[in-house]
């Protein structure tokens, strides 16, 4: 039987555009999926430069102005790779016109508009909503849940996460986007916490009930960036500005599974380029993951008698291993991107199936919640904030 197609939009082109379009680009490629993927179009303001990445990145055609995508019938999915300020008001507009929706992360600037994302969501049952927490599919970490859910790690006491980066150390590194809270909504808490916060949920199972804060912003005024894409950027003269988020959080929470949890999230970890890492704790075992070694997975058996027992490096690219059949013989590594087409793989599967995509509009509201309560405590000298 012919595959049914879809046709994909992606709004915006930069860092995650690029990553999303690799993504869309070879899905079909890798898996057997149960849908054609047409790479429609791609969407930005200025047409010149739009032209440019679609045909840098793979797309068929090209739009101006988003509204234009959701009247379009040979257009299925919307894939949103915008800044946070336009996710409200582009996913509502696209489940109501019956597009399915995958959405970047945070799935908000606030709770506010995260709760009018997850009310359209619910009024569209016909559409398909995901966010696009991709650390999940990374396969290590898709292997940490499955442990845990077969109750490898037993009672769990204590989570400790971080997602550490170092890329604006330099106080002369521009004032870009995620540095502005109008667009970006938070800074290191929500573009990175929220993946930490979102990973050690999806592996554990358990979610935080409550959490105490602190965030700081450590170089206050930063020279404003001529042109710039992603995260590489230059000052386009000495005019400053004022960074309006947070440079880096920290909190610690309770989850409703009785752990303890720690988390870091921080842009100013000198050396620390891109680790989103957790260590959990459990009666019978512990885990430890970081993303600059996304390959292994580290695992404490406390079964194992004290003669021989440590933690075993677990090389996670075995055809056994999540994700990891359709990829290359064991021991040949994956890389960054291979999350996103998993993702956009399990995104297809659950539209053609009609199942619903994890995690969801309404797991994102949630994380976002997480977000402002740790903004709420640390603005009352890390009061303690129950999350409901
Ligand atoms: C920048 O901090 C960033 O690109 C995030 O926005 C992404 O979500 C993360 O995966 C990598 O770092």
């Amino acid at each position: 039987m012919a595959k049914k197609t879809l046709g994909v939009a992606m709004i915006g082109y930069a860092f995650m555009g690029k990553a999303h379009s690799q993504a869309w680009r070879n899905v079909g490629i890798v898996y057997d999926i149960p849908a054609e993927i047409k790479m429609v179009a791609v969407c930005g303001r200025n047409a010149s430069n739009t032209q440019e990445a679609a045909d840098r990145l793979g797309w068929d055609g090209i739009e101006t102005d988003w509204k234009k995508l959701l009247t379009r019938s040979d257009i299925d999915i919307i894939d949103i790779c915008t800044p946070g300020d336009s996710h409200a008001e582009i996913a509502i507009a696209a489940l109501n016109a019956g597009k399915h929706v995958i959405c970047e992360k945070p799935l908000a600037n606030t709770v506010a508009e995260a709760e009018l994302m997850v009310a359209a969501a619910n009024a569209n049952k016909n559409v398909k909503n995901m966010v696009a927490f991709n650390y999940r599919r990374v396969p290590a970490v898709a292997l940490a849940k499955k442990m845990i859910s077969d109750g490898k790690l037993g009672r769990i006491f204590h989570i400790r996460a971080r997602y550490l980066q170092d890329w604006i150390v330099d106080p002369n590194f521009p004032l870009v986007w995620r540095l502005e809270k109008d667009k970006a909504g938070s800074g290191a808490l929500g573009d990175i916490g929220a993946h930490a916060i979102d990973t050690t949920q999806f592996v554990t199972g358990q979610k935080l009930i409550g959490v105490s804060g602190l965030t700081e912003t450590f170089i206050k005024e930063r020279p404003l960036p001529g042109d710039y894409s992603g995260l590489q950027a230059s000052a386009s003269g000495n005019k400053m500005g004022k960074v309006t988020v947070d440079d880096a959080a920290v909190f610690v929470g309770r989850t409703d599974g009785g752990a303890l949890a720690t988390y870091e999230a921080t842009r100013f970890a000198t050396g620390r380029k891109n680790d989103m890492g957790f260590e959990i704790f459990g009666s019978k075992g512990s885990l430890k993951f970081s993303f600059e070694d996304m390959n292994e997975l580290w695992y404490f058996d406390n079964t194992e008698g004290a003669e021989t027992a440590g933690f075993q490096r677990i090389l996670v690219t075995e055809g056994v291993h999540p994700y990891m059949t359709a990829w290359w013989p064991p021991g040949h590594i994956i890389g960054y991107e291979h999350p996103f087409t998993h993702e956009v793989k399990d995104f297809v599967e659950n539209i053609v199936n009609n199942t619903n995509p994890e995690p969801s509009f309404a797991d994102g509201l949630q994380v976002q919640k997480v977000l402002d309560a740790v903004e709420k405590s640390s603005a009352n000298n890390g009061t303690f904030q129950t999350i409901k």
